[in-house]
C-alpha cells in the first residue's frame, strides 16, 4: 500500500474521530438504555416516543417537555442509524400495530434492533446559541429480548454460585410444581461420572421446559440463560446446553459436571460479554422500566424476586456523572428513571402509590447510584394509554373506575381495580386473595393520535437537558 493511501485513509479516520468527538463535546449524541425485563413495555415505549416525538409534539400533548411547551423543538425524524451491522427497530409495524382498528399490542422482541432519532430545536442559552439557529441532537435507541438483560447479572458468578442460585430457585413452593420433572431427573443425575452428551442433552431440555412454562405462567424475571428463551442465532447450539447442579467438593477432570461448568464459562464469555460490551457499556441515559402489576399479581415471591433481579441487574451498568473528561472517552449513565409503567392499570388517584412502592423497591439501588453522582427519578407512566378514568356511584359511594379492553375480551368494561400496596408487603401481610390487575388492549387512538400518562415527563427528565 502506498504511503499517501495510508495517510488519506488514516486523515478520514482522524476526522471522522474528530466528528464523533465533536457531537460527543457538545452533547449531540445521547444514547438512552431503555431498560427492563421481558414484557416490561420496552418495544411499547419506543414505539410511543417515536410516534409523538415525531407527529404529535404539540405542547397541548407533551406540556412538561420543555423544548416543546417552548416550541423550540423544530422537527423530529428517524435518520439512517450508525451501527450498521443491528437490524433497525421496525417502528412503521409497529405504531401499526396501536393505529389498527382494532388497536393491538406490537409483538415481543426476538432479537436486537436499533433506530435513531434526530431533534432539531433552537437553543436558548450558551455557546450554542452563536454558532448556528438550529441545533440538532442524535437519540440512539436499542430494543432487545428483556430475557437478554436478565442474563448480565451471570458475569459476576461463578457455575457454582449460579447453580446454588437457581436451585434455590426452583425450590420455592410457589415454583416447585413446573421445576418438579426437572428436579427429579436431577436427582439421579451423577455429575462425577465421564461426559454422556445424551443424559446432558436430556437434561438441558428438561430444564429449558422449566424456563418456558416459568415464563408462561408466572412473571419471574431472572430466567437464565436468557437464551435458552430467545436463542436468536444460537438455536440448537451446543453452548446453551447447561442447567445447574449442586456443587462438588472436588470436581474430577473430565467429569460432567467439569463440562458442564465449561459450557457455562463459554456462554459467559462468548454470548453475554460481547453483548454486554457492544450494547450496554455506552449509555448516556437510562430509563428502567418496571411491570410492578404482574409481579404483584404473581405473589409475594415474585415480587421480592423482581426486586433483587433489578438491584443485580442496576448494578451490572456503569453509572458516574459524565465529566467533560470521561465523557471522551468513556461516556456513562448520569441519569437514571425508574418507571413503574402501564399505572393505567390502576385507578389515577392510586398513581402514586405505585411510585411509592417502585421507590421502596429500589432504595438500596437508588442509595448506591445517587453516591455515584447519578441523578435518578422515579415515577408512574404509561407509554401507550390502553383505558380511561371512569367515575361510577354505587349506593351513594364514588368509585374510582377506570374504562377499557381487556386482553383477550371482546367487549370494554368498567373495572374497579385493586389498590396496589405503597410499601413491600411481608408475606403475612400479602392479601389473602391477592392482588388481580388487568391487562387491556390499547385504547384506540383518535385521529391518528396514541395518549400517554406522563411520557412529557420522562422525556424533560432524561433529555431536557440536552435540547437547551
Ligand atoms: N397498560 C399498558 N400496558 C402496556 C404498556 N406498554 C406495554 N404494555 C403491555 O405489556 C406487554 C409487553 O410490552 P412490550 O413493549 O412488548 O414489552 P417488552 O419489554 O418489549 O418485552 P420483550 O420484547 O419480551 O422484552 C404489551 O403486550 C402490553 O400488554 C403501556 O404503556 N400501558
Ligand atoms: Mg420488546
Amino acid at each position: 500500500m502506498s504511503v499517501s493511501g495510508l495517510t488519506a485513509r488514516a486523515l478520514k479516520k482522524l476526522q471522522q474521530t474528530t466528528h464523533k468527538t465533536l457531537n460527543r463535546s457538545l452533547d449531540r449524541h445521547v444514547k438512552l438504555a431503555v431498560t427492563g425485563f421481558s414484557g416490561s413495555g420496552k418495544t411499547a415505549f419506543i414505539t410511543a416516543l417515536v410516534k409523538h416525538l415525531t407527529t404529535q409534539a404539540t405542547a397541548q400533548n407533551l406540556p412538561f417537555f420543555e423544548v416543546v411547551r417552548e416550541q423550540r423543538l423544530v422537527a423530529c425524524k428517524q435518520v439512517p442509524q450508525s451501527a450498521l451491522d443491528i437490524p433497525s427497530f421496525e417502528y412503521q409495524n409497529a405504531v401499526q400495530h396501536l393505529l389498527a382498528d382494532p388497536p393491538s399490542w406490537p409483538p415481543s422482541t426476538q432479537r436486537i434492533n436499533t433506530l435513531t432519532l434526530a431533534l432539531k430545536f433552537r437553543s436558548t442559552q450558551g455557546v450554542r446559541q452563536h454558532l448556528s439557529d438550529t441545533h440538532t441532537v442524535y437519540l440512539e435507541l436499542i430494543d432487545y429480548p428483556g430475557e437478554w438483560l436478565m442474563d448480565l447479572p451471570m458475569l459476576n458468578q461463578d457455575f457454582a454460585s449460579w447453580s446454588e442460585q437457581q436451585l434455590k430457585r426452583l425450590a420455592q413452593p410457589d415454583y416447585a410444581h413446573i421445576s418438579a420433572p426437572f428436579l427429579q431427573q436431577l436427582a439421579k443425575f451423577d455429575a462425577t461420572h465421564a461426559v454422556d452428551e445424551s443424559a446432558l442433552a436430556a437434561l438441558a431440555n428438561s430444564y429449558a421446559d422449566v424456563l418456558k412454562q416459568l415464563k408462561a405462567q408466572t412473571r419471574l424475571a431472572r430466567l437464565q440463560p436468557g437464551r435458552m428463551l430467545i436463542p436468536g442465532e444460537l438455536e440448537g447450539a451446543p453452548i446453551l446446553q447447561f442447567f445447574p447442579v449442586s456443587g462438588l467438593d472436588a470436581v474430577p477432570e473430565q467429569s460432567q459436571y467439569h463440562h458442564l461448568e465449561q459450557r457455562f464459562e463459554a456462554y459467559k464469555k462468548q454470548v453475554i460479554t460481547p453483548f454486554y460490551r457492544e450494547h450496554f457499556c455506552r449509555f448516556d441515559r437510562q430509563l428502567v422500566l418496571v411491570d410492578l402489576l404482574s409481579a404483584l399479581n404473581d405473589g409475594h415471591t415474585t415480587l421480592t424476586e423482581t426486586q433483587s433481579a433489578l438491584s443485580d441487574t442496576l448494578a451490572m451498568f456503569r453509572h458516574g456523572k459524565s465529566g467533560f473528561l470521561s465523557r471522551l472517552f468513556r461516556p456513562s449513565i448520569d441519569k437514571v428513571l425508574f418507571a413503574a409503567n402501564k399505572c393505567d392499570s390502576v385507578a389515577l388517584a392510586d398513581q402514586d402509590k405505585l411510585t411509592r412502592l417502585l421507590h421502596t423497591l429500589l432504595l438500596p439501588s437508588e442509595n448506591e447510584l445517587k453516591f455515584s453522582g447519578v441523578e435518578i427519578d422515579t415515577m408512574a407512566i404509561s407509554s401507550v394509554k390502553s383505558t380511561q378514568p371512569k367515575q361510577l356511584t354505587e349506593q351513594g359511594k364514588i368509585l374510582s373506575c377506570i374504562y377499557g379492553k381487556p386482553v383477550g375480551e371482546p367487549n370494554y368494561i368498567s373495572y374497579l381495580p385493586p389498590i396496589p400496596p405503597e410499601h413491600l408487603p411481608s408475606a403475612q401481610q400479602w392479601p389473602a386473595q391477592g392482588y388481580e390487575f388487568l391487562s387491556f388492549e390499547p385504547y384506540p387512538a383518535y385521529q391518528g393520535q396514541i395518549e400517554h400518562i406522563r411520557l412529557d415527563h420522562v422525556l424533560q427528565f432524561l433529555l431536557g437537558d440536552k435540547l437547551q
